[in-house]
């Protein structure tokens, strides 16, 4: 069978959804509307430009693309020259097409409006433009993540500031989520609510190609990913639950794990997803005034929602990540996310 490019998986995930709802023609409802489906395809342009520039690692540009960029994005992290490009990337790539209103980014303090001069869409786009940027230097797995959301009737997009409001909407209300894993091969990962499918990228073809369709976890697994480094911060539950990981066979679960921390959200998840696992950033006495590590709009969100899609589960510890309702757009949870019956278990502890 001729290889499935992204464009014609999209174009035929409409139409079946046409016939599915019985309606005379996909464009009545189709599960992935014409303007989502665009969306994607230019966020996917997106991504193949950024793993382009991550190739050229020292040699592009004038003195290359690593190191720093001199300046801290929204969370007082130092920039990596390669943070600024990805993120110009995905906005220079998104703002003229019409299917947007407005996108935001963990690289900027306030959402980025769709210029006047541009259509307005429906959408809403955010993004980490490249996550686990600490590896970039030392040539390991980073990747980009983003999530999708309907652009709220009567939103006030009257400033950047005002434009907040409109994307503090809970998980369960993402319309797509993604991932670019930018490791030895490049790969987009991608849900709609009905399954999660993985795309290869032809370097040849320069396309993204269906590699593997309605991916499931795993609801066992021998392998958990944590900082052990924050140990002495952990609370008790995650202290327990890790203990017994670690006392394998001796100890009260009765089998041996293995441990994996890649420190890219990013290629730690890929892995779950592709053999199972559980990935901790829990919440510590280090990161207990932050609410968390990691970003509840474009890190949490839309990697609970894919894990969930591919038949995992995601919490903070206490409640279902889904559920949360955002406060404001950088807020920070804490995730626990993966093979369901492990994320079960630790879940349980803390209810204990
Ligand atoms: P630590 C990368 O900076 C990131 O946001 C995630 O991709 C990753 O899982 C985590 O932080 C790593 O955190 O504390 O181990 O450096």
């Amino acid at each position: 069978m001729a290889q499935r490019t992204l464009a014609r998986y999209l174009t035929d995930a409409q139409r079946e959804s046409g016939r599915e709802s019985g309606c005379d023609s996909a464009l009545e409802s189709p599960l992935i509307p014409s303007d989502l489906k665009f969306l994607i395809e230019v966020v996917s342009r997106a991504c193949k430009a950024i793993s382009i520039a991550i190739g050229k690692g020292a040699l592009g540009g004038e003195g290359g693309v690593l190191g720093e960029a001199g300046s801290d994005n929204v969370q007082g992290e130092a920039q990596k020259k390669l943070d600024v490009l990805s993120n110009e990337i995905l906005l220079e790539a998104n703002e003229w097409g019409g299917h947007l209103a407005a996108m935001a980014s963990e690289e900027m303090d306030l959402p980025h409006l769709v210029p006047n001069r541009f259509p307005k869409g429906e959408y809403l786009l955010t993004f980490d433009p490249l996550d686990g940027s600490s590896n970039i230097d030392v040539n390991v797995s980073i990747g980009t993540i983003f999530s999708v959301l309907r652009c709220p009737e009567g939103a006030d997009l009257s400033s950047e500031a005002a434009a907040e409001q409109a994307f503090l909407q809970p998980g369960t209300a993402q319309v797509a989520a993604g991932y670019a894993v930018y490791g030895p091969t490049t790969l987009l990962v991608l849900t709609f609510g009905a399954g999660v499918a993985v795309f290869t990228l032809d370097r040849e073809l320069g396309e993204f190609v269906l590699t593997q369709e309605n991916v499931q976890i795993p609801a066992e697994t021998k392998e958990f990913a944590i900082n052990m480094s924050n140990q002495r911060f952990w609370e008790a539950p995650v202290k327990r639950y890790v203990d017994e990981m670690v006392a394998g066979k001796t100890g009260p679960l009765g089998k041996d794990y293995n441990m994996r921390w890649v420190a890219s959200m990013v290629a730690d998840v890929h892995r779950i997803m592709t053999r199972g696992g559980i990935f901790m950033y829990p919440l510590d006495e280090k990161v207990r005034d932050k609410g968390g590590k990691l970003r509840l709009m474009y890190e949490a969100n839309p990697m609970a929602l894919l894990v969930e899609q591919a038949g995992g589960a995601a919490t903070t510890g206490r409640q279902r990540i889904l559920d949360i309702a955002p406060q404001h757009l950088h807020q920070r949870v804490p995730v626990i996310l993966g093979s369901k019956s492990e994320v079960e278990r630790v879940t349980g502890y803390h209810q204990a």
